[in-house]
Protein backbone atom coordinates (compact mmCIF):
# COMPACT_ATOMS: atom_id res chain seq x y z
CA UNK A 1 0.00 0.00 0.00
CA UNK A 2 1.07 3.74 -0.87
CA UNK A 3 0.90 6.50 1.40
CA UNK A 4 0.97 9.88 1.21
CA UNK A 5 3.11 12.80 2.59
CA UNK A 6 2.74 16.34 2.02
CA UNK A 7 4.94 18.91 3.17
CA UNK A 8 4.03 22.56 3.25
CA UNK A 9 6.17 25.63 4.31
CA UNK A 10 4.76 28.36 4.86
CA UNK A 11 0.90 29.32 5.41
CA UNK A 12 0.77 31.28 1.60
CA UNK A 13 2.27 28.44 0.48
CA UNK A 14 -0.15 26.22 2.51
CA UNK A 15 -3.41 27.94 1.62
CA UNK A 16 -2.24 27.63 -1.87
CA UNK A 17 -1.33 23.84 -1.88
CA UNK A 18 -5.26 23.26 -0.41
CA UNK A 19 -6.70 25.32 -3.31
CA UNK A 20 -5.04 23.47 -6.05
CA UNK A 21 -4.78 20.11 -4.42
CA UNK A 22 -8.80 20.87 -3.82
CA UNK A 23 -9.66 20.70 -7.66
CA UNK A 24 -9.95 17.69 -9.06
CA UNK A 25 -11.53 15.98 -12.06
CA UNK A 26 -10.84 13.14 -14.22
CA UNK A 27 -7.66 14.05 -15.57
CA UNK A 28 -6.68 13.98 -11.74
CA UNK A 29 -5.22 17.02 -9.48
CA UNK A 30 -4.33 20.62 -11.06
CA UNK A 31 -0.74 20.09 -10.32
CA UNK A 32 -0.74 16.82 -11.89
CA UNK A 33 -1.32 18.39 -14.97
CA UNK A 34 1.75 20.90 -15.70
CA UNK A 35 4.12 19.85 -17.27
CA UNK A 36 7.05 19.09 -15.83
CA UNK A 37 10.03 21.39 -15.59
CA UNK A 38 12.29 18.59 -14.24
CA UNK A 39 11.98 14.89 -14.09
CA UNK A 40 14.83 12.60 -12.31
CA UNK A 41 14.12 9.05 -14.28
CA UNK A 42 13.36 10.50 -17.35
CA UNK A 43 16.20 13.01 -17.44
CA UNK A 44 19.03 10.80 -15.99
CA UNK A 45 21.99 10.10 -17.90
CA UNK A 46 26.14 9.42 -18.28
CA UNK A 47 26.95 13.38 -18.49
CA UNK A 48 26.56 15.82 -15.37
CA UNK A 49 25.20 19.03 -15.33
CA UNK A 50 22.84 17.51 -18.43
CA UNK A 51 19.70 19.12 -18.25
CA UNK A 52 20.35 20.90 -14.62
CA UNK A 53 20.91 17.56 -13.24
CA UNK A 54 24.03 16.39 -11.31
CA UNK A 55 25.11 13.45 -9.17
CA UNK A 56 27.37 13.12 -6.48
CA UNK A 57 27.70 12.78 -2.29
CA UNK A 58 28.73 14.24 0.78
CA UNK A 59 31.24 12.79 2.92
CA UNK A 60 30.30 13.44 6.61
CA UNK A 61 33.10 11.86 8.20
CA UNK A 62 35.80 13.82 6.34
CA UNK A 63 33.48 17.06 7.01
CA UNK A 64 35.00 18.89 9.97
CA UNK A 65 31.83 20.73 10.73
CA UNK A 66 29.69 17.64 9.55
CA UNK A 67 27.03 19.97 8.58
CA UNK A 68 25.92 19.88 5.12
CA UNK A 69 26.47 23.00 2.97
CA UNK A 70 25.64 22.74 -0.58
CA UNK A 71 27.72 25.21 -1.69
CA UNK A 72 31.28 23.46 -0.26
CA UNK A 73 30.42 19.82 0.47
CA UNK A 74 28.89 18.13 -2.48
CA UNK A 75 31.53 16.05 -4.83
CA UNK A 76 29.76 14.60 -8.49
CA UNK A 77 31.19 11.44 -8.78
CA UNK A 78 33.66 10.46 -11.33
CA UNK A 79 32.45 6.80 -12.60
CA UNK A 80 29.52 5.95 -14.24
CA UNK A 81 28.60 2.52 -15.31
CA UNK A 82 28.31 -0.86 -14.21
CA UNK A 83 29.62 -1.58 -10.48
CA UNK A 84 30.37 -5.66 -10.64
CA UNK A 85 32.03 -5.44 -7.45
CA UNK A 86 29.17 -3.89 -5.45
CA UNK A 87 26.85 -5.52 -7.60
CA UNK A 88 24.20 -2.85 -7.39
CA UNK A 89 23.72 -3.64 -10.78
CA UNK A 90 23.23 -6.65 -11.18
CA UNK A 91 21.01 -8.26 -8.65
CA UNK A 92 17.85 -10.02 -9.69
CA UNK A 93 15.88 -8.76 -7.22
CA UNK A 94 15.45 -5.27 -8.36
CA UNK A 95 17.27 -2.55 -11.45
CA UNK A 96 19.16 0.18 -11.52
CA UNK A 97 20.31 0.67 -14.88
CA UNK A 98 23.86 2.39 -14.74
CA UNK A 99 25.03 4.21 -12.13
CA UNK A 100 27.18 6.88 -10.79
CA UNK A 101 29.30 5.64 -8.16
CA UNK A 102 32.40 6.66 -5.89
CA UNK A 103 34.57 3.97 -5.82
CA UNK A 104 32.90 0.14 -6.51
CA UNK A 105 34.38 -2.29 -4.02
CA UNK A 106 35.29 0.33 -1.39
CA UNK A 107 32.13 2.49 -1.04
CA UNK A 108 28.57 1.68 -1.88
CA UNK A 109 27.78 5.58 -2.33
CA UNK A 110 26.18 5.63 -5.93
CA UNK A 111 23.05 6.74 -7.95
CA UNK A 112 21.17 5.37 -10.60
CA UNK A 113 17.73 6.64 -12.32
CA UNK A 114 15.19 5.79 -9.78
CA UNK A 115 17.06 5.73 -6.79
CA UNK A 116 20.63 5.50 -4.77
CA UNK A 117 22.85 4.46 -1.89
CA UNK A 118 24.33 5.38 1.19
CA UNK A 119 27.59 4.65 2.52
CA UNK A 120 27.67 3.69 6.38
CA UNK A 121 29.88 4.64 8.82
CA UNK A 122 29.81 1.63 10.58
CA UNK A 123 32.30 -0.68 8.83
CA UNK A 124 30.69 -3.58 6.57
CA UNK A 125 33.33 -6.09 5.49
CA UNK A 126 36.20 -5.04 2.60
CA UNK A 127 33.89 -1.77 2.88
CA UNK A 128 35.33 1.40 4.02
CA UNK A 129 33.72 2.86 7.48
CA UNK A 130 32.84 6.57 5.72
CA UNK A 131 29.57 8.04 6.27
CA UNK A 132 28.50 9.38 3.08
CA UNK A 133 24.81 10.59 1.96
CA UNK A 134 24.10 10.38 -2.01
CA UNK A 135 23.28 13.50 -3.46
CA UNK A 136 21.41 14.02 -6.41
CA UNK A 137 21.43 17.94 -7.74
CA UNK A 138 18.86 19.54 -9.66
CA UNK A 139 19.64 23.37 -10.47
CA UNK A 140 16.71 25.76 -11.64
CA UNK A 141 16.51 27.45 -14.57
CA UNK A 142 13.63 29.84 -13.79
CA UNK A 143 11.87 31.72 -10.86
CA UNK A 144 8.61 30.14 -8.99
CA UNK A 145 6.80 28.57 -7.10
CA UNK A 146 7.25 24.76 -7.60
CA UNK A 147 5.74 21.20 -6.56
CA UNK A 148 8.38 18.49 -5.71
CA UNK A 149 6.74 15.14 -5.74
CA UNK A 150 7.64 11.24 -6.08
CA UNK A 151 8.55 8.48 -4.39
CA UNK A 152 10.56 7.31 -1.55
CA UNK A 153 11.33 4.19 0.24
CA UNK A 154 13.64 0.98 0.50
CA UNK A 155 13.38 -1.38 -2.02
CA UNK A 156 14.32 -3.97 -0.30
CA UNK A 157 16.62 -5.18 2.69
CA UNK A 158 19.52 -7.26 2.81
CA UNK A 159 19.45 -9.12 5.78
CA UNK A 160 20.84 -7.52 9.11
CA UNK A 161 23.30 -4.96 7.90
CA UNK A 162 21.02 -3.65 5.06
CA UNK A 163 18.09 -3.52 7.43
CA UNK A 164 16.25 -0.83 9.33
CA UNK A 165 16.03 2.82 8.09
CA UNK A 166 17.27 5.05 6.25
CA UNK A 167 16.65 8.83 5.91
CA UNK A 168 15.95 10.95 2.74
CA UNK A 169 15.53 14.48 2.80
CA UNK A 170 15.27 17.80 0.27
CA UNK A 171 17.22 20.99 0.41
CA UNK A 172 16.65 23.94 -1.48
CA UNK A 173 19.53 26.56 -1.24
CA UNK A 174 20.45 24.93 1.88
CA UNK A 175 17.18 24.78 3.57
CA UNK A 176 15.11 21.23 4.36
CA UNK A 177 12.48 21.61 2.55
CA UNK A 178 11.57 17.90 3.06
CA UNK A 179 13.09 15.20 6.18
CA UNK A 180 11.23 11.89 5.68
CA UNK A 181 12.17 8.11 6.81
CA UNK A 182 13.05 5.49 3.76
CA UNK A 183 11.56 2.21 4.99
CA UNK A 184 10.29 -0.88 3.58
CA UNK A 185 7.03 1.07 3.06
CA UNK A 186 7.19 3.36 -0.16
CA UNK A 187 5.48 6.99 -0.47
CA UNK A 188 4.14 9.21 -2.19
CA UNK A 189 5.74 12.71 -1.05
CA UNK A 190 5.16 16.11 -2.56
CA UNK A 191 6.05 19.63 -1.34
CA UNK A 192 5.67 22.85 -2.41
CA UNK A 193 8.26 25.31 -2.65
CA UNK A 194 9.70 28.60 -3.78
CA UNK A 195 12.85 28.75 -5.95
CA UNK A 196 14.93 31.43 -7.92
CA UNK A 197 17.47 31.30 -10.86
CA UNK A 198 20.09 29.20 -9.68
CA UNK A 199 18.30 27.60 -6.52
CA UNK A 200 20.21 24.00 -5.87
CA UNK A 201 17.68 21.57 -4.89
CA UNK A 202 19.53 18.47 -3.94
CA UNK A 203 17.90 15.06 -2.98
CA UNK A 204 20.11 13.46 -0.08
CA UNK A 205 19.93 9.69 0.97
CA UNK A 206 21.63 9.29 4.15
CA UNK A 207 22.11 5.95 6.32
CA UNK A 208 20.73 5.55 9.78
CA UNK A 209 23.16 4.21 10.01
CA UNK A 210 21.47 1.53 8.02
CA UNK A 211 21.83 1.48 4.53
CA UNK A 212 20.22 -0.28 1.58
CA UNK A 213 18.75 0.07 -1.88
CA UNK A 214 16.59 3.70 -2.03
CA UNK A 215 14.03 4.20 -4.50
CA UNK A 216 13.64 8.17 -4.39
CA UNK A 217 12.35 9.82 -7.71
CA UNK A 218 11.66 13.42 -8.28
CA UNK A 219 9.43 15.32 -10.67
CA UNK A 220 9.28 18.57 -10.54
CA UNK A 221 6.39 20.75 -11.87
CA UNK A 222 5.39 24.47 -11.69
CA UNK A 223 2.65 25.89 -9.60
CA UNK A 224 2.25 29.51 -10.54
CA UNK A 225 2.26 31.10 -14.18
CA UNK A 226 5.50 33.05 -13.67
CA UNK A 227 7.57 30.03 -14.04
CA UNK A 228 9.10 30.74 -17.36
CA UNK A 229 9.86 27.24 -19.25
CA1 LIG B 1 30.30 21.14 6.01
Amino acid sequence: MTASRTVLLSVPLLALAMIVRGVRDDEGPVADRAAPLADSVAEFGSVQDERGWSYGYWDRTRDADRRYDPASDFRPFEHYGNDPRNGLGSHDEFTTGPLWYLEDGRYYTSLWAEGGHANSGVALGEYAAAEQWAVRRWTSRTAGIVTISGQAGKVMPWGANWGGECRGLIMVDGEVVLSTVLDEQEQDYDVVVRIREGSVVDFLIAPSPSIGVVKFTATIRPRSTDIER
